[in-house]
C-alpha cells in the first residue's frame, strides 16, 4: 500500500541540546526512587491517566464504524481491522470499502481503555464481541471488569469464542466473529450465509506430504559453509554443545543444520555457553555474530570467558555488519563512514582483554579450511579461551 497525508514544518526544539548543555537541570522529585516515586504513582492516577484518557478522546483517536443502533457490536484492536472486514465481507456483512453492517469499535490506543468510550458504545446492544489476538486477554477483562462496575447488562463474549492462542487467519477470523453473530443475533446475517460452506470438499491434511519451508541462509550466504563445516566436524566429535546468538547465523539452528538451537540474547551466546564451561570430554562452542560482539558481547561474553580462563570455543561470524537488520555498520566494519569510528579489528579487542588463541579465516567457502579450524580450536593444548573470527567475506 502506498498513501500520503499532510504534515506540518518541522519545529526547533524548545530546548535544544546546546542549551541543556549549557544549562543542565536536575530535579531529584522526577527520580524514579522512593519515597519520590509513591508520589508518582498518585500523579500517574489522578493526572496523567485521565489526560492520556482526555487526548485519545477529543482527538478521536478510537474509531467507531457502522450503524449506531444494533443488537450486537464488535470490539476490535486497531490491528485486527482489516482481518474483521474482511470476514464481515465473506458473511455479507460489509461492502469492499469497509462500510459494515455490525458496529465496530476500534481500538487504534489499547492502553489505556476509555471506559466512558466503551460503554457509551455498547449502549443499546446486548452483546459485544472482543476480538484480540494473543493471551492474556488483558482488554476483554479490562472491558469485563468496566461493564461489571457499570452495572452494564451487556454480554461480554471474546475468547470463549475465538482462540487464546494462535494467530488470527482470516479463517480463525470469519468462523469467530459468523459463531458470535450466530448465537447473539441470527438475524443480522443474510440467509444464505448461515449455514456458510456446508459443501465444500473436506481440505486434505497436508501436513504428511509437504515439507514444512523453514526460514533459512540466502543463496550463496557467506555464512551457511561454517555450518556446513561444524557438521562435518560434529561427524568426527559427536554433537556438541553448541550456544548460538542473534543475528543471520542463527538460521543454523533451523533445518539443514540445526546447529546452535540455544540462544539467550544479543551478545550472549558464549556467557549462556558458561554454564557448560570444562564440565567434559568435548569444549562447548559458542556462535556470535560481529554486531552481536560490539552490542555487549566484547563484556559479558569474552570478558567473561577471559576472566573465568574459558576452556571453550567462540566463533565469531564477521561479515562487516549487522546483516540481519538491513546492514548497519558495527565498529569492525570496513566501510568509511565520516560519521562512525569503523576499522576497528575485532581480533584487537580480543587480544586486549587477553584472549591470544584467536584464528582468522578470510574466505569460508573454503569448507575444508573452516572444518581443520574448528577440528584445532577443539583439541588444542593451548590454554583457552579460543576465538575464531571465520569470516571475511561480505554478504
Ligand atoms: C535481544 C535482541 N536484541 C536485538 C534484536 C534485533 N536483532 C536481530 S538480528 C540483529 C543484528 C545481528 O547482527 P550480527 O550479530 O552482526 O549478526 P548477522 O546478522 O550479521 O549474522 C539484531 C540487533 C533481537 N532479535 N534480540
Ligand atoms: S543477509 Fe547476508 S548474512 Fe544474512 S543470510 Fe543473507 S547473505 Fe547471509
Amino acid at each position: 500500500m502506498t498513501g500520503s497525508f499532510p504534515t506540518r514544518d518541522n519545529r526547533r526544539p524548545e530546548l535544544t541540546v546546546r542549551e541543556a548543555l549549557s544549562n543542565p537541570q536536575s530535579d531529584f522529585s522526577r527520580v524514579v526512587l522512593p519515597p519520590m516515586s509513591f508520589a508518582h504513582e498518585q500523579d500517574k492516577i489522578d493526572n496523567r491517566r485521565p489526560a492520556a484518557e482526555a487526548f485519545i478522546r477529543d482527538h478521536k483517536l478510537n474509531e467507531v464504524f457502522g450503524p449506531r443502533e444494533a443488537p450486537v457490536g464488535l470490539v476490535l484492536q486497531g490491528g485486527m481491522y482489516n482481518s474483521v472486514i474482511r470476514a464481515l465481507q465473506r458473511l455479507g456483512l460489509a461492502d469492499i470499502h469497509g462500510d459494515s453492517r455490525v458496529p465496530l469499535y476500534v481500538l487504534n490506543v489499547t492502553y489505556p481503555l476509555v471506559p466512558d468510550e466503551f460503554l457509551s458504545f455498547c449502549e443499546g446492544k446486548d452483546q459485544v464481541l472482543t476480538i484480540e489476538e494473543g493471551q492474556p486477554e488483558f482488554i476483554e477483562q479490562q472491558l469485563a471488569t468496566c461493564l461489571y462496575r457499570a452495572g452494564s447488562a451487556v454480554k461480554l463474549r471474546g475468547k470463549d469464542i475465538l482462540p487464546m492462542a494462535g494467530e488470527y487467519t482470516g479463517q480463525v477470523m470469519l468462523d469467530g466473529i459468523g459463531q458470535f453473530l450466530r448465537e447473539a443475533a441470527p438475524g443480522i446475517l443474510p440467509a444464505q450465509i448461515l449455514a456458510p460452506n456446508e459443501e465444500r470438499p473436506p481440505l486434505p491434511d497436508l501436513s504428511k506430504t509437504v515439507p514444512i519451508r523453514p526460514p533459512g541462509f540466502c543463496t550463496g550466504c557467506p555464512e551457511r559453509p561454517i555450518f556446513a563445516a561444524m557438521k562435518l566436524v560434529q561427524k568426527e566429535t559427536g554433537k556438541l554443545q553448541i550456544s548460538a546468538d542473534i543475528g543471520c547465523h542463527l538460521f543454523a539452528a533451523l533445518p539443514p543444520f540445526e546447529i546452535g538451537g540455544a540462544t539467550m540474547g544479543y551478545g550472549l551466546g558464549p556467557a549462556a555457553n558458561a554454564a557448560f564451561d570444562g564440565g567434559g570430554e568435548r569444549r562447548p562452542v559458542a556462535i556470535i555474530g560481529d554486531g552481536g560482539f560490539w552490542h555487549n558481547g566484547l563484556s559479558s561474553s569474552f570478558t567473561n570467558m577471559a576472566f573465568n580462563k574459558s576452556d571453550g570455543v567462540a566463533v565469531i561470524v564477521d561479515n562487516y555488519y549487522s546483516a540481519a537488520t538491513g546492514g548497519q555498520d558495527v565498529m569492525s566494519s570496513r566501510a568509511d563512514n565520516p560519521t562512525k569510528s569503523t576499522q576497528n579489528p575485532i581480533s584487537r579487542a580480543l587480544k586486549g582483554i587477553g584472549i591470544n588463541w584467536v584464528r582468522q579465516v578470510d574466505r569460508t567457502y573454503d569448507v575444508g579450511k573452516m572444518r581443520d579450524l574448528l577440528r584445532e580450536a577443539l583439541t588444542t593444548d593451548a590454554p583457552g579461551p579460543r576465538a575464531s573470527s571465520p569470516l571475511r567475506n561480505a554478504c
